[in-house]
């Protein structure tokens, strides 16, 4: 399986999260070993499911979201009394001092053809018009994810572009950004070409364990590969504290039921949190 794998080291160990850094920073994209055990997996997993599909109604083919997960898991919230996942926070952001950013959770069934290849970053909108304008524009990694299945091409999970979070990264060679940047087209095709191939030059299909930390930077394009099986995944992400947000959405009533059921020694990251409001737009 040499097919779209890299001819560089992307595994670290948790103890070793400064090469780990620097994969990231280098190539947009890293993976860190075992950072949560088998157990840990199938808690996050039942979670995700009494969140998402908790009737077992989701159709083939389909996917759901949800985009508060921290919310609602205690699982997650356990990250932040682990060392390992502690240390990789504390070594992303420079500091202690940060506050639960966002988090999420995705479920798909098999039969879901790969996305469109983008990037979460959306540093560039000048006037944000939705949540993740607001949210995503910021230079921290775009996703720390646990992908609970492992991530394989044969199976499900996620492919990046390698180098693709550089500023000056203009496009695979072959292709064009779309003029909002947020993805890429082969030259010359109609604009609305959304384009779902591994067939595109830096194209990484990231191969990993279920308990492993996938992380990629700010701007790494990436996109979910064909889902083959029921295929879970979730995230949460930190920013520093000095970093302010003065959210244009009041703060929700489950962000307000979260600060207020955190136990105090989580509490500190509850201080600065905005949650996120998807139905939020900006006014004309
Ligand atoms: O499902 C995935 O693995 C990634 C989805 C994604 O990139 C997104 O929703 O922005
Ligand atoms: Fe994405």
């Amino acid at each position: 399986m040499s097919d779209y794998q890299p001819d560089y080291n992307v595994y670290f160990e948790r103890g070793d999260i400064a090469r780990a850094l620097a994969c990231l920073d280098e190539y947009g994209y890293c993976v860190i070993r075992k950072m949560i055990d088998a157990d840990w997996v199938e808690e996050l997993k039942d979670e995700i499911d009494a969140v998402l599909d908790p009737q077992r109604d989701l159709a083939p083919a389909a996917n759901r979201y949800h985009m508060m997960l921290a919310e609602e898991s205690k699982a997650l919230w356990r990250l932040m009394e682990h060392e390992p996942y502690r240390n990789y926070i504390r070594a992303v952001h420079g500091t202690d001092e940060v506050c639960l950013h966002r988090s999420a959770a995705i479920l798909r069934t098999p039969g879901e053809g790969m996305g469109t290849w983008h990037t979460d970053h959306r540093g560039h909108v000048k006037e944000p018009k939705i949540a993740n304008d607001v949210l995503n524009r910021f230079p921290m990694p775009s996703g720390s994810w646990f992908y609970l299945n492992g991530s394989h091409p044969q199976r499900s999970g996620i492919a990046v572009i390698e180098k693709s979070n550089k500023a000056d990264w203009t496009g695979p060679e072959g292709f064009a950004l779309t003029a909002d940047r947020s993805s890429f087209r082969p030259i010359g095709a109609a604009e609305d070409t959304k384009w779902n191939q591994m067939a595109v030059p830096g194209c990484i299909a990231v191969v990993a364990d279920p308990g492993d930390l996938i992380c990629f930077a700010a701007l790494t394009y990436h996109a979910n590969m064909a889902t083959h099986e029921r295929r879970y995944s979730c995230g949460m992400g930190f920013r520093p504290k000095k970093i302010k947000i003065d959210a244009p959405w009041p703060l929700p009533a489950t962000a307000k039921a979260l600060i207020e059921r955190l136990p105090a020694h989580l509490k500190t990251y509850a201080d600065g949190y905005t949650g996120y409001d998807g139905t939020w737009r900006a006014a004309d």
